[in-house]
C-alpha cells in the first residue's frame, strides 16, 4: 500500500470540485481575471491535483510566514516551500481585490480559466527575509533570489482555490500522471514500495545503476519522475530530456520502472527544496525517495563558494525523517570502475581503485565537437537523442552578417559566398541583400535611425530562425549601428554560429565605384541622411573579420571566410 498522502488526505481540487464545474464557470464570466505566471501555472497544477497536499490554495500571510520561519504551515504541517500568488499593486488597484472577492486563475498560454480563488488576505512579503531564510542567501546568483527580486510582484494574494479545469498539456501526456492516477497506476501493478528519483537532466548510465541499486536495497520498484515544468536556467530543455528518458526506459528489467512527469516549478532551493521534493513525492505515492548529492542545488554564489554543502540536502531532510512518512534513500555520486565494468557509490569503492568520469562540462564539449561518447558513460539509444538537439557544428546553421558602406564590396562577397557554400553542400544558403529584404521585409521602413535598428532588428530575426533550422546564412545590410548589430549577434547566437564581417572598404573606393550614382545624389542632398554622407557609420570593434575589396580580391574574401568556418568545424569533415 503507498503511504498516506501528506497531511493525511490527497487534495484533488478536480475531483472535489467535479461536481460544481458547471456553476464555477458560469460564475467565472462575470469575475475578473489574474493571467497567471509560468511559475504560478505550475504551482496551481499541483495545488489542483494534490501533487502539493495538504495546500488547497496560495497561502495566507500566517501560513507564510511560518512555512518561511519554522517550515511548517500553521496547523503544524511540514512545508517547506513557500507556494504564493504574487500580484502587482497596479492589479490589485485595477480589479479591486480585497478580501472574500473571488477571482478567476487563468492559462499563460490559452487564456483558459483553471480556477476560481477566494481572496483571503494581501499581504506585502519582505523580499530579502523570504531571500535569506528560504534560500539562505540574499545574493542574485540565486536563481530563485534573483527570480525573487526581479520578477516576483510586490504582494501576495492568499486564499483557497476551486478547480474548473486542470491546464491542457499537448506533450507526452500518457506520461503525464496525477497524484490519484500515479497511485491508481501502482496499485494496478501491485507496487507497494515505489523509490521515486528527481531529475533535471538527462540520465545515464550511473542513473539507471544508482536508482536500481536503490530499489534492491529496499526491494522496490522505481518511479522516475523528472520536472518538466520550471528547472535551472540553461538546463536541457524538457522535450529533449524526456526523450532521452524514453530511451532508457527500456534498460531497466520489464516492468521494474515507470516514467512520471511532473510539473514542477523548481526553485534550486536546496535543503529546504529536497523536503519540499519528498513531500511531493509522497503525495504521487511513492514510499522512498532517493536524494543523492548536491539535490536541487544552484550552483556558485557570487563569491564563487557553492550556496549549499553537497549532502546538506540529505542532513536537513533526515532530520524530519519520522515525520515525513516517506523514507529517504541517500546516495553519494556514483563512479565508473573500468576494471569491473560497474558503478559504486564513491563512498564504498575501496582506496587507490581507478574510476572514470565524464562532467555535465566535458559531455556538452563533447556533444559541441560531435565526438565519442563512450559506451559506459551512457547507452547509443540515449546519446543519440542528445547528439540529434546538440548537432555537431558540422550540421549547425550559422549567420554570416556583413556590415559595411554602400557600394563597399559587401554585396559582391556575399553573392559569391552563396555560390561557394552551395558548392560546399549540406545546408540550404540563405541570401539576405540589405535590397532584398528592404523591399521583402522592410518596404514601408525609412532610414531614421529607428527604422534602420527595425530593419536589422527583422534580420536578425530571420537569421536565427534558419540558423536554428540548420542553414547558413549570408546577410548584408548596411547595418551602421553598434546597438543593431550586437542585438542581432545575441538573436542568432544562441542558435548556431555567428559571424560579424566588416567590410572596411575606403569610403572614397565606395564613391569612386558607384556606377548607379547614388552617392552623387546623396552629396547633392537629392538623398537624405544617406550613410556615410550625412548619416553616421560606427566602425565596428567587434568584428570576427575584417575585409577590404580596395586591397583583397573577392576571391581572397571568400577564402579568408572559408577559413575560419572551417577552422570552427562549420564545413568540412574532422
Ligand atoms: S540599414 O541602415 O542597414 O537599414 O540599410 P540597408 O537596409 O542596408 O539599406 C541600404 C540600401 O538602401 C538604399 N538607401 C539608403 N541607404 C542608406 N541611407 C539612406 N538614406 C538610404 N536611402 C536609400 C541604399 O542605396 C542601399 O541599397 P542597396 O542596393 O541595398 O545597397
Amino acid at each position: 500500500m503507498a503511504h498516506s498522502p501528506h497531511g493525511g488526505v490527497l487534495k484533488d481540487l478536480h475531483i472535489r470540485d467535479a461536481y460544481k464545474h458547471d456553476e464555477l464557470l458560469l460564475e467565472s464570466e462575470n469575475l475578473p481575471s489574474i493571467v497567471l505566471t509560468d511559475r504560478q501555472l505550475c504551482d496551481l497544477e499541483l495545488i489542483m491535483n494534490g501533487g502539493f497536499s495538504p495546500l488547497e490554495g496560495f497561502m495566507n500571510q500566517s501560513d507564510y510566514q511560518s512555512v518561511v520561519n519554522d517550515l511548517r504551515l500553521t496547523n503544524g504541517c511540514l512545508f517547506s516551500i513557500p507556494i504564493t500568488l504574487d500580484v502587482s499593486e497596479s492589479d490589485i488597484n485595477a480589479l479591486d481585490f480585497a478580501p472574500n472577492k473571488r477571482v478567476v486563475l487563468r492559462d499563460p498560454r490559452d487564456d483558459a480559466k483553471l480556477a476560481i480563488l477566494t481572496i483571503q488576505d494581501i499581504y506585502r512579503p519582505n523580499k530579502i527575509e523570504e531571500a535569506i531564510k528560504v534560500f539562505g542567501d540574499n545574493d542574485l546568483a540565486h536563481p530563485s533570489v534573483k527570480y525573487l527580486h526581479n520578477n516576483v510582484k510586490e504582494y501576495y494574494v492568499g486564499g483557497n482555490v476551486e478547480a474548473i479545469q486542470a491546464p491542457t498539456h499537448y506533450d507526452y501526456i500518457s506520461h503525464r500522471f496525477t497524484p490519484a492516477e500515479l497511485r491508481a497506476h501502482f496499485k494496478k501493478l501491485n507496487w507497494t514500495r515505489v523509490v521515486a528519483f528527481q531529475t533535471r537532466n538527462p540520465m545515464h548510465r550511473a542513473h539507471r545503476e544508482l536508482t536500481v541499486r536503490a530499489a534492491r536495497i529496499r526491494q522496490a520498484n522505481v518511479l522516475i519522475h523528472p520536472v518538466v515544468g520550471l528547472t535551472k536556467p540553461g538546463d536541457i530543455d524538457h522535450y529533449t530530456r524526456v526523450r532521452v528518458y524514453q530511451a532508457l526506459m527500456p534498460k531497466y528489467p520489464n516492468g521494474m520502472a515507470t516514467l512520471g512527469l511532473l510539473p514542477l516549478a523548481m526553485r534550486m532551493g536546496g535543503p529546504r527544496e529536497a523536503l519540499w521534493h519528498a513531500i511531493i513525492r509522497k503525495n504521487f505515492g511513492a514510499t522512498h525517495f532517493i536524494i543523492g548529492r548536491d539535490h536541487a542545488g544552484p550552483g556558485k554564489n557570487s563569491k564563487g563558494v557553492d550556496f549549499y554543502g553537497p549532502y546538506d540536502a540529505q542532513v536537513l531532510v533526515g532530520k524530519y525523517k519520522d515525520e515525513l512518512q516517506i523514507e529517504v534513500v541517500p546516495f553519494q555520486m556514483m563512479s565508473y570502475i573500468p576494471d569491473s565494468d560497474e558503478y559504486m557509490p564513491i563512498d564504498e569503492i575501496p582506496k587507490g581503485t581507478q574510476t572514470l568520469n565524464i562532467s555535465g562540462t566535458e559531455l556538452r564539449r563533447r556533444l559541441r565537437g560531435g565526438l565519442h561518447i563512450p559506451g559506459w558513460f551512457s547507452y547509443p539509444e540515449v546519446v543519440k537523442v542528445l547528439q540529434e538537439t546538440h548537432p555537431p557544428r558540422s550540421k549547425q546553421g550559422f549567420t554570416l552578417f556583413f556590415t559595411g558602406y554602400y557600394n563597399s564590396g559587401k554585396d559582391l562577397i556575399a553573392k559569391a559566398l552563396q555560390v561557394i557554400l552551395n558548392q560546399q553542400g549540406g545546408r540550404s544558403v540563405s541570401l539576405l541583400l540589405g535590397e532584398i529584404v528592404r523591399s521583402e521585409l522592410s518596404s514601408e521602413l525609412g532610414f531614421s535611425r529607428k527604422a534602420r535598428d527595425q530593419n536589422i532588428a527583422r534580420i536578425g530575426f530571420v537569421s536565427a530562425e534558419l540558423t536554428k533550422a540548420g542553414a547558413a546564412v549570408i546577410a548584408a545590410p548596411i547595418a551602421p549601428f553598434a546597438d543593431a548589430r550586437a542585438h542581432a549577434r545575441q538573436t542568432i547566437e544562441q542558435y548556431g554560429g555567428f559571424y560579424l564581417i566588416h567590410v572596411n572598404s575606403p569610403l572614397e573606393y565606395c564613391i569612386s565605384n558607384d556606377r548607379k550614382g547614388i552617392y552623387k545624389k546623396a552629396q547633392s542632398g537629392e538623398i537624405k541622411g544617406f550613410t556615410g554622407v550625412d548619416d553616421p557609420y560606427e566602425i565596428p570593434t567587434d568584428a570576427d573579420i575584417v575585409v577590404d575589396p580596395s586591397e583583397q580580391s573577392i576571391s581572397d574574401i571568400c577564402h579568408q571566410i572559408v577559413l575560419l568556418l572551417e577552422k570552427d568545424g562549420y564545413i568540412g569533415e574532422r
